[in-house]
Parts: structure tokens; C-alpha cells; sequence
């Protein structure tokens, strides 16, 4: 079977590039290739190329690892992605990628790249993590290795800021206008927290830089949204049935996708409207319903799923007493909102239902598992402070929370271990170690500890304190399902939820 690299091997049926890549250039420079991004915004891209055309194309970097680079740069950046739904599966090939970077040899190329006059977006897709920012100060994280190696030779960055920040500063040097910074992790405003971190980062080497950049670049906020599992052989199994050919980059995610952005691009931008991309002029509720509502459910149901036997998020939904505590924590998060102009929460609630309970994505707990500590304040943490602020009901955040801590454990209710994949996992490890595992007071108590992890709201709350250790106590003393039974069975008539009784 021939390797995909060009078009004419394709089968018949394949929906393909509706524009010739060679023609376009390239004008995106997108820091962190995952699956997401192939999934998201480079299939928006591709739309906004078919559409409207441009030199838009996106030079994919991957800043840790050389395996994407060798999946797609054989293959002229073209891949295969696949939709699964509930009623079937189709295949398109995506063209917007024209090469792909590696820092395997130092980031030389990649700053020469982002600094020159042709690219106008950088665009991000890194996790969490991979920021080093402090969130709560709004300041570059010294503790984090990429900043602190950075900071130390800003000229060779490797991390995300000082690669930022550097190619900036080439930019000014040069006389070359800043490109725009295009934030598309899953954080509460991260484009303006994005331009705090690299205004912070900058400050700390060149301050007149910092005010410069402050003054001068542009980091639109976005809400982007499309479930999108890690690749497995399945994957590129089903992407050679679908279009005939060797595939080593094709991803599989649902049919549907969202994006919110900013419009405030300088330099211009893709025409994403085509691919259904919605501009508005404030995303932060938007981005509020999704890290609540989606992303904080999600959290819940993979800390509580996983440790009860879920592999996938499906089986999450397949479960009776389980998916009830998802429908709960669906509305409980949906309250916590202000409304949203043509937005229904009920709709939006359902939709999620839907997809979460998509039989033909294998979505697993244990990725959405991963990297608690950076999710969890914006999921859980920030939701449940406002709530205790308004007397309001606490009890479905705690048992998430309660739920995350139960993982933190590392071992399931049959006593083998796991890892818990997470930055502060040696931390979260040694403050557990001489804990009693079976008491929840003892176990929450080092866990609140962890600096900088929860708000002092929620840390010196005894109400907040009593809920969670009220749902782990039961984690603890018997399985996670059997805890989550026991949540159902507690779960108050008056609660509004369909057949709470
Ligand atoms: C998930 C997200 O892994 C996780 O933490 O909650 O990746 C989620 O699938 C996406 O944000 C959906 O858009």
C-alpha cells in the first residue's frame, strides 16, 4: 500500500483538500502538533484555505519529540481525519500543514521560522503545563525547568515563553511587526494570561522589551472544543480501509468541533468563519460554560470512572449510578453561570450527554486523568469558591475534588498501582507517603496542603473541608463504585434531577 503523500492514491469517496497546497504559503507557525490541533485548528484552517485561500498554511512544531515529524514530513503534512459518530465514520485528508519542526537539534530553525516576515500567527497547543506560569500572581513561574533554563540563556530558548519571547524581540530587531499570539489550551482567559507570561518572562531579561510587547502584540482569547483521543494502531488501521492508503498521522475525533475566538489579529488571519468559527468580542463566558461544564464534568467522571473499572468515557455514561453524578455535575456547573446571549444551557447540557456518550470514540479516563493539578482550579476549584460564597451547593465539586484525591492514591480498589501523571506527582507522592490511607481527614488535609493548588476560600473553609472529606471518607472506606452508589442514594429528592427520587 502506498504511503500518503500526495493525492492520487486516495480512494474514491475521500473528502480531499479543496484547494492545491503547494500553491499556498505558509503563515501559522503552531507551537505543539498533538492530535488536538490536527483535530481543531488545522482542519478549521483547512476550510478557511478551500474557502478564501491565502498563504495560511501552518508549519507544525514539535517541541518535545521527533515522532510527528516523521509521521507527516514524509507525507507533505497531509494525514487522515477521521470522524466518528454515533451513525458513522468518514474520512477527510487535511493539506493546511506544509512541514513540520523538531527541537531534537536545538531551536534554531524554529525561531528563524517564527521570526521571519512571512508568519503572522503563533498558535499554541501545549497543555497546561508546559506554560510555567503562575497563575494566581499572573508572573513567570521561576520553579519551572523551561523558564529557569531559559531565563538563563534567553537567546537559545527551548520552553514556550522564552521561544515567544525571543522571536519577538528578532522580530523588533528586525524591524518585523509582532505576530499574533494564539493561545488554544483549555485555560480560563488564556490569552490574556499567555500575555502576562510573556510579558513577565521578557520583563525579567529586557524590561524595555516587556513594555514593548505589552504595548505592541496582540493574544486573542479562544474557547476551542472537540473531543479528540490519542491515536491508537486502531486508528491508522481504519484510516488505511478508509482511504487506501499508509497513514502514520491520522487521528480520529467526533463530528463536533467549536471555536471562539477574539478577533484581533493585526496581521490578519485564516478565514476560519468557514469551518464554522465563531468571532466575538469577549470569549471569556464562553470559555467559562466549556471549562465548567465539559471539561470540569470531565474531570469528575475520569477520576471516579477510572478507579471504578471505566476504561473509556462511554462506559462512563453506560453506567447507571455514574452517569446520574455526570447528568448532576452537568447542571450544577451549568448554575454557576451567568447567562449566555443564544446560548441554552439545557441544549448544551444534552449535547454533551450526547458526545460524552459517543459509542464509536474510545476516549480514556486515564488521559483526561492526566495533569489534575493544572486542570483543577479552573474546573472545580474556581466553580466551588463561588458557590460557598452564595451559600450554594457544594456537594457535586466536592466529590470531584474528593474523587481526584482518591486517584492521588495511585493504587485501585484492588490494590494495584498506577501513575499518576501528573507535574506535581513526586510532591502530591511525598506529602501522601505517611499518610494513613484510610483516613480521609488525614488525607485531605496533605492534599489542601500542596502550595499553591487550592484557594485560601476553599482551604480554610470548614464547610468545603466537611463535603470533601465527607465524599472521600466513603472512597475510602469501601470501592469507588460502591462510593458512588452511596452519592446517588444521598442525592436529594428536591435536587431537580430527573428521577433524583
Ligand atoms: C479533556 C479535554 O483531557 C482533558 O482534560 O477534558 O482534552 C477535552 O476532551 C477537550 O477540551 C474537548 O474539547
Amino acid at each position: 500500500m502506498k504511503r500518503l503523500a500526495g493525492l492520487d492514491h486516495v480512494k474514491a469517496g475521500v473528502r480531499l483538500p479543496a484547494f492545491a497546497p503547494d500553491e499556498h504559503g505558509s503563515g501559522i507557525v503552531h507551537l505543539g502538533l498533538g492530535a488536538f490541533h490536527r483535530a481543531h485548528q488545522a482542519a478549521y484552517t483547512d476550510n478557511a484555505l478551500a474557502a478564501a485561500g491565502g498563504d495560511w498554511r501552518i508549519v507544525g512544531v514539535s517541541l518535545r519529540g521527533t515522532a510527528t515529524a516523521a509521521a507527516l514530513n514524509p507525507q507533505n503534512g497531509l494525514y487522515t481525519l477521521i470522524e466518528r459518530g454515533a451513525t458513522g465514520t468518514s474520512a477527510r485528508i487535511i493539506g493546511s500543514i506544509s512541514r513540520v519542526l523538531t527541537a531534537a537539534q536545538g531551536t534554531t530553525g524554529i525561531l528563524e521560522t517564527m521570526a521571519d516576515r512571512s508568519t503572522r500567527i503563533v498558535s499554541l497547543t501545549v497543555t497546561e503545563k508546559a506554560y510555567g506560569i503562575d497563575r494566581a500572581k499572573r508572573t513567570i513561574d521561576r520553579s519551572h525547568p523551561a523558564i529557569d533554563a531559559d531565563l538563563a540563556d534567553p537567546r537559545h530558548p527551548a520552553g514556550v515563553l522564552g521561544l515567544i519571547v525571543e522571536a519577538l524581540r528578532l522580530r523588533r530587531q528586525a524591524g518585523i511587526p509582532p505576530f499574533t499570539v494564539l493561545c488554544c489550551d483549555n485555560l480560563p482567559e488564556n490569552g490574556a494570561l499567555l500575555r502576562a507570561g510573556v510579558v513577565s518572562f521578557a520583563d525579567a531579561i529586557d524590561a524595555e522589551l516587556g513594555l514593548w510587547i505589552g504595548q505592541n502584540v496582540s493574544f486573542p482569547s479562544t474557547m476551542v472544543d472537540r473531543i479528540t483521543p490519542a491515536a491508537t494502531e486502531e486508528t491508522l488501521a481504519e484510516a488505511r480501509r478508509l482511504t487506501g492508503c499508509e497513514d502514520h498521522a491520522a487521528i480520529e475525533t467526533e463530528p463536533f468541533s467549536q471555536w471562539v475566538i477574539e478577533d484581533d489579529f493585526p496581521l490578519g488571519r485564516p478565514h476560519w468563519e468557514a469551518g464554522g468559527a465563531i468571532f466575538v468580542s469577549d470569549v471569556a463566558p464562553y470559555e467559562r460554560m466549556k471549562l465548567r461544564m465539559l471539561n470540569g464534568t470531565h474531570s469528575m467522571l475520569a477520576y471516579a470512572g477510572f478507579l471504578s473499572g471505566c476504561t473509556h468515557v462511554r462506559d462512563v455514561m453506560a453506567a447507571p449510578a455514574l452517569a446520574r453524578l455526570v447528568a448532576r455535575h452537568l447542571q450544577a456547573a451549568a448554575a454557576t453561570l451567568e447567562p449566555l446571549a443564544g446560548i441554552d444551557f439545557g441544549d448544551y447540557t444534552r449535547q454533551l450527554t450526547e458526545r460524552f456518550s459517543n459509542p464509536a470514540i474510545a476516549h480514556e479516563t486515564y488521559q483526561i486523568a492526566m495533569d489534575g493539578t493544572e486542570k483543577l482550579p479552573q474546573r472545580l476549584l474556581k466553580p466551588a469558591v463561588e458557590l460557598l460564597d452564595k451559600d450554594g451547593d457544594i456537594r457535586p465539586f466536592a466529590f470531584a475534588v474528593a474523587a481526584w484525591m482518591r486517584y492521588c492514591l495511585g493504587r485501585r480498589d484492588d490494590g494495584s498501582a498506577y501513575a499518576l501523571r501528573d507535574p506535581l506527582e513526586a510532591r502530591i507522592r511525598n506529602l501522601l507517603a505517611g499518610v494513613d490511607d484510610k483516613d480521609a481527614a488525614a488525607v485531605a488535609g496533605a492534599l489542601h496542603a500542596l502550595p499553591g493548588l487550592f484557594p485560601q476560600e476553599l482551604s480554610r473553609s470548614q464547610t468545603w473541608r466537611r463535603a470533601v472529606e465527607r465524599a472521600l471518607s466513603a472512597m475510602l472506606e469501601t470501592t469507588m463504585g460502591e462510593a458512588i452508589r452511596r452519592e446517588v442514594r444521598a442525592m436529594e429528592p428536591s435536587s431537580n434531577m430527573p428521577g433524583a427520587e
